[in-house]
């Protein structure tokens, strides 16, 4: 049997074994010999093949339009960047992966305008697998979904979970320690639901014999593999529905309905029209939101507050590591910094290394001569 038929065989008889108590270890060992075997599998295609569609990071972040051909997704980069990306009223218009800057806040964004999603893309027909595999890459995705389709976001999502990214999810908060002898030891910081029988087959099954596995969640058997696998990417989503300018105002009640049927609430999900250009301001300020990122602005000596372009850097960003990111020979020339904006206690706050930094805080760095 070729790994293909493996494969095949395992997702049939996952599919046609009830879960139970009395499955569950079974299960457990079923599912973590798919996701080594799906791995392997990867690895060979990859080595053959290579990435033809590997684009390289710029900006501050990174983020990519997920969609069916047709929903209007290089229309959209074109209006929210200065890409001129084609469009077109025939299916598969873009067939490489487009990208372009959007400016918004003071930050630079990488959007990628990714070729329309083909149905079963990601079990390796075509060469859509390739093509998706950009997406692993992003800091954030942009699902684009067409008014009249809300129920393509159904397939967007089995499609990025068949390429091992976890969509809106936390990664497991599960750490495996090898050890030589004494077997699996498991230690949990909460009741789980599994067995330890079904934890330590699953273990087991991805090579451990000797193991300390630490949980730290209640975890189900796929968060266990999950966290067992190295290639899984976790990556936050927001939604966006395009081609609102076609739609007359009472049929907007239908499509709220049916992103509810999905788990979306719609207040959340942006309504835009990339042809009249509307909601557009939107959606930048959602994106902006989604990717976590804060703007401090320098204070310069000599020249005063540069207010055009902030440092832009994560949520969480100490100053030392803002002192990093800036690079030269602020490191070791670094005496202190004050801080004002709102995560000082009052203007021109003294400040060491490890202050966190907020959103649109001042910073100005005291350095040695
Ligand atoms: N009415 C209307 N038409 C739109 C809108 N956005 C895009 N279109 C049209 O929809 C068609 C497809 O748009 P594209 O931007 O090429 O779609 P795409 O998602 O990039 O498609 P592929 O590259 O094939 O995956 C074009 O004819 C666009 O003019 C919109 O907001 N309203
Ligand atoms: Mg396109």
């Amino acid at each position: 049997m070729g790994l293909e038929e493996e494969i095949e065989a395992i997702e049939e008889e996952i599919a046609n074994t009830p879960y139970n108590k009395s499955t569950e270890a079974h299960i457990g060992r079923l599912k973590s010999k798919l996701a080594e075997k799906k791995e392997k599998l990867q690895n060979q295609s990859s080595a053959g093949g290579g990435t033809g569609y590997s684009v390289e990071k710029h900006g501050d972040a990174t983020v990519a339009l997920v969609g069916f051909p047709s929903v209007g997704k290089s229309s959209l980069l074109n209006s929210l960047t200065n890409a001129e990306s084609e469009t077109g009223s025939y299916e598969f218009t873009t067939l490489d992966v487009n990208p372009g800057m959007l400016e918004h806040r003071g930050a630079n964004i990488q959007m990628l305008d990714v070729p329309g999603l083909i149905e079963g893309a990601a079990s390796g027909r075509g060469d859509g697998q390739q093509v998706l595999a950009v997406v692993r890459n992003a800091d954030l995705i942009v699902y684009v979904l067409s008014v009249f389709e809300i129920e393509q976001y159904d397939r967007l999502q089995e499609e990025l979970y068949d390429i091992n990214i976890r969509v809106d999810q936390e990664p497991p908060r599960v750490t495996v320690r090898p050890k030589i002898k004494d077997g699996i030891k498991i230690t949990s910081s909460t009741e789980q639901d599994l067995d330890e029988e079904t934890i330590s087959d699953v273990l087991r099954e991805h090579g451990y014999v000797n193991a300390d596995l630490n949980l730290q969640e209640n975890v189900s058997i796929d968060r266990l593999v999950d966290g067992l696998m190295e290639n899984r990417e976790y990556i936050p989503s927001i939604t966006c529905v395009n081609k609102v300018d076609l739609i007359e105002p009472d049929y907007k009640e239908t499509v709220d309905e049916q992103l509810r049927e999905r788990g979306l609430d719609p207040e959340e999900v942006t309504f835009i029209s990339a042809e009249v250009e509307r909601g557009l301001d939107a959606l930048k300020d959602r994106i902006w939101d989604n990717l976590g990122l804060i703007r401090v602005y320098m204070d310069k000596p000599g020249r005063g507050v540069d207010w055009e372009e902030p440092l832009v850097v994560e949520k969480g960003t100490t100053i030392g590591e803002a002192i990093e990111k800036l690079g030269g020979e602020m490191e070791e020339r670094f005496r202190f910094a004050r801080v004002s904006g709102p995560s000082a206690t009052h203007d021109e706050q003294q400040v060491g290394t490890e202050h966190v930094l907020e959103d649109e805080d001042v910073l100005k760095l005291i350095l040695r001569r």
